[in-house]
């Protein structure tokens, strides 16, 4: 280990980080400073990984789940080559720049994910692990490792005390994760000051407790931390977390070790000093010998990647049938034809029932889509039977018990994703998604394809009452960007969602799904399967000129059929609406060709109103702005007014 050049190395972190930040007048100089060590022996020692090519796909991940630190990745990315210019540094927190505040996946090469939302990373390094195990599992023979890296995470004090790392710790420890390596930055500082004043658990039993090995350290050690790290690769079934003892914002003279620089540029004053202690010579200082020891990595780096690739080559040689299966995992296409299954008009099932069988067709499809329900399987509907269980002891198991830690779950589907490789669901029922809405956020902010099976989507849950009745679910998950909720109408509705959700490569899909059985309707639009694309397409068509169009999603379809049907003196039109953003982000003549032009439009949803006013005068919509009852599911309905009756008066006003 050349540990002079680390060491410059290290002093670079803290110099470029110091200045950013300054310049920016915004940011956090505390975590880059004080494990600044930590950075340099990752990046310079530890981490398989080519700069060159940042989507190398057996490179080890790096997660900084205290996204807050962010200097500290933009710093050792420039160091070590990726395409982060010191220019990009001198833009830091700036519009534009890939050096945003908390760095944001896509944006800059060699970001694998961070979160700002503290907690969250560990949780998603979790699935990155997962992802690994399983691609692992799937592809590696005998003669060829082509899968074959670790995870790394780097969290705080903050993170710990999330309750999301309990949940996922837990998971991670009880699947047994050996390639998943936690750091933990341990100042014993956060905003608030010292962490006496609200944490002083014994972090080292607690994960013990999760079945973590726990080794610690000195973040200052950077020969030990090299050794820690061995002894951690050598515990090969359990996760490891190493606790490395820090100060926050070493190297500031009269700031370190105290909350006044966890998040607060440092002052020119402090800088000033700073400088003088350390040996920085001027702004945006690189010491040489980093520059130097860098240059030479590169060499090894890529011998590194040459010899996978070599082996890659071999492998694909010797098994030309996992290389094609292979090339549609990383091509996010599927790898066989799709078979949904078939319907005829009045068959009645649940959309869950119906998405259970659309999922298993989707499952044989696309062979790299994994995933699990948080303890929900038989209720949601997400049974895998020919697909395994993934565990410990069959890591090619595509079917993942969650437990009940729908947060984890969420976050863990976002690093499954993330690694690349693999497709992936969760499940739970509608109105837990408030356990799990902030991973859901980030799933949409990072564009990953992840699908939410979102059951019991409204009061029809029935007897288990208000606290398992979604209200305002479907209008809060519309309004999160990027995010798109499907509510399908019947059993061959839900066929299409599942197609559209795995066509969908840019953003999670919420399926809303119902508990009780719907008819399979007639759908008066021929092309249904394709205008639903639109996110609604017509269900019934008046003889003539519609007076009224009813927009209607889910169990609400069929039941503004029947209402339809008994509607008499009007010409009604009804209108499935799949997913009502994706329709209100249809150009003007396709939302024209469903809901013609000086008709009145009448809305039933089984939820809030709020969204639908634009569609419909206030006293023309049909919605449920209370919590429910605890009751049967027709009984709670019609106590809530949720009648065919009352529709069809409300169409016939
Ligand atoms: C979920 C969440 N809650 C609150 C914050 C705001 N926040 C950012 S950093 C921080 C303190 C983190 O402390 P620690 O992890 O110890 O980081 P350090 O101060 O040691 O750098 C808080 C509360 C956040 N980013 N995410
Ligand atoms: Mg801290």
């Amino acid at each position: 280990m050349n540990l002079k050049a680390l060491e410059k190395t290290a002093l670079s972190v803290r110099a470029l980080s110091m200045d950013a930040i300054q310049k920016a007048n915004s940011g956090h100089p505390g975590l880059p400073l004080g494990a600044a060590e930590l950075g340099a022996v990752l990046y310079g020692e530890i981490l398989r990984h080519d700069p060159t090519d940042p989507s190398w796909t057996d490179r080890d991940r790096f997660v900084l789940s205290a996204g807050h630190g962010s200097m500290f990745l933009y710093s050792l990315l420039h160091m070590s080559g990726y395409k982060i210019s010191l220019d990009d540094i001198k833009n830091f927190r700036q519009i534009g720049s890939p050096c945003a505040g908390h760095p944001e996946y896509g944006m800059a090469p060699g970001i694998e994910t961070t979160t700002g939302p503290l907690g969250q990373g560990l949780a998603t390094a979790v699935g990155m692990a997962i992802a690994e195990r399983m691609l692992a599992a799937r592809f590696n023979t005998a003669a060829h490792k082509i899968v074959d890296h670790y995870t790394y995470t780097l969290v705080g004090d903050g993170c710990l005390q999330e309750g999301v790392s309990a949940e996922a710790g837990s998971f991670a420890g009880h699947l047994g994760l050996g390639k998943l390596i936690a750091f933990y930055d341990s100042n014993k500082i956060t905003i608030d000051g010292s962490t006496d004043l609200s944490f002083t658990e014994d972090v080292k039993k607690r994960y013990e407790a999760y079945g973590w090995q726990v080794l610690a350290g000195s973040m200052y050690d950077m020969e030990g931390i090299s050794k820690l790290v061995a002894q951690a690769k050598a515990e090969a079934k359990k996760p490891s977390l190493i606790i490395l003892t820090s100060i926050i914002g070493k190297g500031a003279p009269t700031k370190q070790g105290t909350a006044g620089c966890h998040g607060a540029p440092l002052g020119s004053d402090e800088i000033a000093a700073a400088r003088k202690n350390l040996g920085i010579e001027g702004d945006f200082f690189i010491a040489p010998e980093a520059v130097e020891y860098f240059k030479a990595k590169r060499a090894d780096w890529k011998k590194e990647r040459d010899a996978w690739k070599a082996t890659f080559d071999a492998w694909a040689k010797a098994n030309p049938e996992k290389k094609a299966e292979w090339d549609a995992f990383y091509a996010g296409k599927a790898a066989a034809a799709l078979e949904m299954p078939k319907y005829n008009i009045g068959d009645k099932l649940a959309t869950r029932a119906a998405s259970n069988k659309a999922l298993v067709a989707v499952s044989k499809a696309w062979p790299n889509l994994v995933g699990g329900s948080a303890d929900l399987q038989g209720p949601n509907a997400v049974a895998l039977p020919e697909a395994g269980v993934f565990s410990a002891a069959n890591p090619s198991g595509r079917y993942i018990y969650y437990g009940i830690r729908e947060f984890a779950m969420a976050a863990i589907s976002n690093g499954i994703s993330l690694h690349g490789g693999l497709r992936s669901f969760c499940a739970t029922f509608l109105v837990f998604v408030d356990y799990l809405r902030p991973a859901l956020r980030l799933s949409a902010l990072m564009k990953q394809p992840v699908a939410y099976v979102m059951t019991h989507d409204s009061i029809y849950v029935g007897e288990d009452g208000p606290t398992h009745q979604p209200i305002e679910h479907l209008a809060s998950l519309r309004v999160i960007p990027n995010v798109r909720v499907l509510r399908p109408g019947d059993a061959e509705e839900t066929a299409v969602a599942w197609e559209m959700t795995m066509a969908r490569k840019d953003g999670p899909t919420v399926l809303a799904l119902t508990r009780q059985n719907l008819p399979v309707y007639a759908k008066a639009d021929p092309d249904w399967r394709e205008t639903i694309k639109t996110g609604a397409y017509v269900a019934k068509k008046p003889d003539g000129k519609a007076d009224v169009v009813v927009l209607a999603t889910g169990s609400e379809v069929s039941m503004a059929l029947d209402a339809a049907a008994k509607a008499a003196g009007k010409k009604v039109q009804v209108v499935s609406v799949l997913s009502r953003e994706l329709f209100e982000s249809q150009p003007k003549a396709v939302r024209d060709a469903i809901i013609p032009a000086g008709a009145r439009v009448v809305v039933c949803e089984a939820g809030v109103r709020s969204g639908w006013e634009r569609w419909a005068k206030i006293e023309d919509i049909m919605s449920i702005d209370r919590f429910g009852e605890s009751g049967p599911a027709d009984k709670v309905a019609a106590h809530l007014g949720f009648t065919v009756d009352a529709l069809a008066a409300l169409i016939g006003k």
